[in-house]
């Protein structure tokens, strides 16, 4: 079989698995096309079918992305000392509501919430709470994805909630810079650890840990799709990268130590050291000739 042997190669799926896929599949993606990763996820033994999303499933992708980010930008810009990580997803959910959106986090494997609040040690996964009132100084992620017409988009950002420490501002600039640097190395062609390897050299150069448990993910019609993007991947190794991917790119930057631990509430990850850490996320698509954002928040509307 040509195309298990070629692991990093896209194959048509029917060709691969003929019995699983039906030939018309309405209400699916028209070109059920993956790529077979081999080498990417060796120690699961399992080769992941990552989809090539057709042009009527990138224009959602593309639509959900731009409400995601919009709804980003919006509750960013109220933030401010005396506000509750509960007054943001309150927010989260009534502007989601008002774009016709869902927040995809919402009960998601039991999420409580609609939006994840990450502040200072907080690596991500906080859970929003009316005691918790943000206070000059802090650094807040506020991680929103919104599924629209059948399709998730995902993006996050940390701010300052008045004014911030040097500290706070290196961390929370490196980590931005490393998301950026993750995109843009995307290209065709490029491997899946391109990008971790970017990343990490990036915040080796300036002093500070990426986080390794948590990465990146493919998008589309669920949240959380084949395959895991490492943040820490070497160059040259991975899936190669194929224009009709989706998938996020979200580094979780620490200013000390790497080491992080979850909190008993089962979901808040917190650095171990108590240092503070910072995330910034895009999804991006790989386009023909290279990368295409999804979620910027300048074409936001
Ligand atoms: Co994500």
């Amino acid at each position: 079989m040509p195309l298990l042997c070629h692991g990093h190669e896209v194959a048509d799926l029917r060709e691969a698995h003929p019995q699983t896929i039906a030939a018309g599949w309405p209400e699916g993606p028209s070109q059920i096309q993956t790529a077979l990763d081999a080498e990417g996820l060796a120690e699961d033994a399992l080769r992941v079918a990552v989809e090539i999303h057709d042009r009527r499933a990138i224009e959602r992708l593309e639509r959900a992305g731009r409400v995601a980010a919009g709804t980003l930008q919006r509750v960013g810009a109220r933030l401010a000392p005396g506000v509750t990580t509960a007054d943001i997803d309150a927010w989260v959910r009534e502007d989601t509501a008002r774009v016709g959106g869902r927040p995809s986090q919402l009960g998601y494997l039991g999420f409580p919430a609609a939006v994840c609040t990450s502040k200072n040690e907080v690596v991500c996964h906080g859970i929003p709470r009316r005691t918790d009132v943000l206070a000059d100084s802090d650094i807040l992620n506020v991680d929103v994805t919104t599924e629209i017409d059948g399709y998730h988009g995902d993006t996050s950002a940390t701010f300052f909630v008045g004014e911030p420490s040097a500290a706070a501002r290196h961390v929370v600039d490196v980590a931005r810079r490393c998301r950026d640097a993750g995109v843009s190395v995307v290209r065709p062609g490029a491997r899946l650890g391109d990008i971790g390897a970017a990343i990490a050299e990036l915040a080796r150069k300036e002093g500070c840990a990426v986080v390794r448990g948590y990465g990146g993910h493919g998008i589309g019609r669920k949240m959380h799709l084949p395959p895991h993007v490492s943040h820490v991947g070497q160059r040259g190794s991975g899936m190669r990268l194929r224009a009709g991917m989706v998938f996020t790119i979200e580094p979780m930057i620490n200013l000390g130590d790497a080491g992080v631990r979850v909190l008993s509430d089962g979901w808040t990850v917190v650095t171990k050291d108590g240092a503070l850490s910072a995330q910034f996320e895009h999804t991006v698509l790989v386009t023909e000739d290279g990368v295409r954002v999804l979620t910027e928040p300048d074409a936001a509307g």
